[in-house]
C-alpha cells in the first residue's frame, strides 16, 4: 500500500489546567494550580524557563526592580534559602532563581519546553480549549491560563536588506545562549532604550568600533547598584514582610511611593538639592518616588527635565553629541527611563559615534553593513534593541478562537477589551495574568493577585461543579472606562511609547496597560471576588 501523505492527528493530551509562558507569572501561576491539585501542565517557546530573565540574555541584562522585591513571597524556606548577590541582580541569577524555584517545589516533569503555541480554539460542547504547538502537539484542557509576558514579540525595524547582510545579528530579547564575542569587531546597535542603554556600554569596551543608532533620546539615571553583604541580606530576610507589606502600598508594586509634597512649592535650591539626592539613590527612585506632580504638572515636570539635561552636559564631553542625548520630545516617566551605569560616557570615547535617525534616515541593511541617507557604515555585527510589540504582540502570535469560532484578534481590533485585565468576552475558561488593561511595574507583585484570583476562581468552580466561566462586554465596557479614567490627564497620556502600541507601525493608539497602580487595581479585584465573583458569569454543563 502506498504511504499516506495525510497527518495522523496528534493525539490529545487531556488536562484540568494549561498554563502558557515559563516566566516568572507563569511559574507562579503552575505552582498554584499544582497546588490545588489539579493536572496541570506549563507550555514555554523556550528550551528554558525564566521568560525574560530566558530570552534577554545579553550582557548587560538586569533589574531595575531591587533584586529582593521581584522574587516571591509564597515560602518562607525559599525566602530562608536564596540570597541575591546584588540589589540589582543580573539576568544569569535571576535566571537561576527560576529554574532553582521550578526544581525546589517539583514542578520540573510539568514544564513543557520547546512548545510554541500557535493556537487555541474553545469547544463549546465540551466547555474545554484545544491547544496546539508548532511541534504539532495538542492539548484539552478545561482552563487555559496566559502568561504570555508584556514584553516578549522581539520588534524589528521596518527596513529592507537584512537577509543580504552577511555578518552577524542579534536582537537583545532573542539573545543566544553561546557567548557574542564583540572583541575588534565593528558594531552597530540599533535602539537606545533600557536594553540598548544597558548593552551598549558593555560592548563600547570590547569591541573595534560602535555606531549607535538613536531613534529617539530617553531621560536615563544611573541604577547606583551595589552588592548586598552577608549582614545586608541578614537585614533584608528580617524586615522581608514589612518589605512586602511597602510593595503592596506601591504603585508599581516596588519599594517606592510618590511623595504627596509639591516640588513647585520648594525653593529651586532645595528642589535641585533633592533632585541631586534622588540622582544618586538606587534603582528607579528618581521615576517612582519623586514629587507626584512631576507626573502630572508641565512645570514641575521640565524643573526636573532641567536638571537631567544639565547632568547629561556634564558627563558628555562634546557639547553637540550632550544636546543629540537630551530629549526633546518627552518629559521624564512619561516613557519608561532606563537605568544605567556608565552610558553617558560611552559616548567620551573615541571607538563610539552616535547617529540620529532623526537627522540619518536608514535606507536598508546592505551585505556589508547599513547604509543611511547620508552615507555608508562598514560593520561585522548588529545588534538589535528595537523593543517588542508590547502587550498585545504575544497574543497576536496566537491564533485564539472563542465562542462561535470568533478571533480575540478581531475582538480586540480597536484595542485590547478585557475586564479586570483578565478575561474577555466570549471567550470562556481562558485567564490572562499579566496581560492588556493590568498594572505593570514590578511584574511579579502586579500579576501575584491575578494568579491568586485565577485560582481561587478554578478553586470555586470546581467546589461548585461549574464549567464555565465568562464576563460580559458590559463589564468589559465598565473596565475600559476605568483604565481610561487612569490615564487622562496624565503627563504620560501625551508621550508616543510602547505602552500605547506607538512603536509598532500601524497599531491604533490606545492604552495597553493600567495607571491606576496596584493597590487600587489589588481593591477592584477584590472588590469583584468579594461580591462573588461581580462581572463574570459562571454555568454549569
Ligand atoms: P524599548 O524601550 O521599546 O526601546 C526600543 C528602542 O529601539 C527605542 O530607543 C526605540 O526608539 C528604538 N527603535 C525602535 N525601532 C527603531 C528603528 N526602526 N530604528 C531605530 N531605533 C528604533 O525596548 P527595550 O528592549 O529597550 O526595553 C523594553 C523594556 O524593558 C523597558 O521599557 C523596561 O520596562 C524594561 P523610539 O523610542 O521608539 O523612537
Amino acid at each position: 500500500m502506498p504511504e499516506s501523505t495525510q497527518q495522523t492527528p496528534a493525539t490529545p493530551q487531556r488536562l484540568d489546567a494549561l498554563v502558557v509562558g515559563g516566566g516568572i507569572s507563569g511559574i507562579y501561576q503552575l505552582y498554584r494550580l499544582k497546588e490545588l491539585g489539579l493536572d496541570v501542565r506549563l507550555l514555554e517557546a523556550g528550551s528554558g524557563v525564566g521568560g525574560v530573565w530566558y530570552w534577554n540574555r545579553y550582557p548587560g541584562a538586569r533589574f531595575d526592580s531591587e533584586s529582593y522585591t521581584y522574587g516571591y513571597f509564597f515560602s518562607e524556606e525559599l525566602l530562608d534559602e536564596w540570597q541575591w548577590s546584588e540589589e540589582y541582580a543580573g539576568q544569569p541569577e535571576t535566571e537561576r532563581y527560576l529554574n532553582h524555584v521550578v526544581d525546589r517545589f517539583g514542578m520540573r516533569d510539568l514544564v513543557l519546553l520547546e512548545q510554541r503555541v500557535t493556537s487555541a480554539v474553545y469547544d463549546e460542547e465540551a466547555h474545554e480549549w484545544t491547544v496546539t504547538t508548532a511541534a504539532g502537539d495538542v492539548f484539552r484542557t478545561r482552563f487555559l491560563v496566559t502568561a504570555l509576558g508584556i514584553l516578549s514579540a522581539p520588534q524589528f525595524p521596518r527596513v529592507p536588506g537584512l537577509e543580504d547582510f552577511t555578518g552577524e545579528w542579534h536582537h537583545t530579547g532573542l539573545w543566544p545562549d553561546t557567548e557574542v564575542d564583540f572583541t575588534g569587531k565593528r558594531v552597530a546597535v540599533l535602539g537606545t532604550g533600557s536594553s540598548g542603554v544597558q548593552i551598549i556600554p558593555f560592548i563600547a569596551e570590547r569591541c573595534a568600533s560602535l555606531a549607535v543608532f538613536q531613534r529617539t533620546p530617553n531621560w536615563c539615571t544611573p541604577i547606583n547598584n551595589s552588592p548586598i553583604t552577608p549582614e545586608r541580606a541578614r537585614d533584608i530576610r528580617s524586615r522581608i514582610r514589612e518589605i512586602y507589606e511597602a510593595t503592596q502600598l506601591s504603585p508599581s508594586g516596588s519599594m517606592h511611593r510618590p511623595m504627596t509634597e509639591s516640588s513647585l512649592d520648594m525653593d529651586p535650591e532645595e528642589r535641585r538639592a533633592h533632585f541631586d539626592r534622588l540622582y544618586n539613590a538606587p534603582g528607579l527612585t528618581m521615576a517612582l518616588a519623586n514629587f507626584r506632580d512631576v507626573a502630572l504638572d508641565k512645570s514641575a515636570n521640565a524643573a526636573l527635565t532641567d536638571f537631567l539635561s544639565e547632568k547629561i552636559r556634564s558627563r558628555v564631553a562634546d557639547p553637540q553629541i550632550a544636546e543629540r542625548l537630551i530629549p526633546r520630545d518627552h518629559g521624564f516617566g512619561q516613557k519608561r527611563p532606563p537605568l544605567e551605569n556608565g552610558y553617558y560616557e560611552v559616548y567620551n570615547r573615541d571607538n563610539v559615534t552616535l547617529v540620529s535617525t532623526a537627522e540619518e534616515t536608514i535606507e536598508r541593511f546592505t551585505p556589508t553593513g547599513i547604509q543611511t541617507d547620508r552615507q555608508h557604515y562598514d560593520v561585522d555585527l548588529i545588534v538589535f534593541a528595537t523593543g517588542f510589540a508590547a502587550v498585545v504582540g504575544s497574543y497576536d502570535r496566537i491564533d485564539i478562537r472563542g465562542v462561535g469560532g470568533a478571533r480575540l484578534a478581531d475582538h480586540w481590533a480597536a484595542g485590547p477589551r478585557t475586564y479586570l485585565g483578565m478575561q474577555s468576552a466570549g471567550f470562556p475558561n481562558l485567564f490572562m495574568v499579566g496581560g492588556p488593561q493590568s498594572t505593570a511595574g514590578n511584574i511579579p507583585r502586579a500579576t501575584e493577585p491575578q494568579v491568586d484570583v485565577v485560582t481561587a476562581c478554578i478553586a470555586h468552580m470546581r467546589e461548585n461543579g461549574l464549567t464555565e466561566v465568562t464576563v460580559t462586554e458590559a463589564a468589559e465596557d465598565e473596565w475600559i472606562e476605568h483604565v481610561n479614567s487612569g490615564i487622562v490627564g496624565t503627563l504620560q497620556e501625551t508621550a508616543e511609547s510602547w505602552a500605547f502600541g506607538s512603536n509598532v507601525p500601524g497599531r491604533q493608539r490606545v492604552y495597553l496597560l493600567y495607571a491606576g497602580g496596584l493597590p487600587q487595581y489589588r481593591r477592584k479585584v477584590a472588590e469583584a471576588v468579594e461580591s462573588g465573583y461581580r462581572g463574570f458569569a459562571f454555568s454549569a454543563a
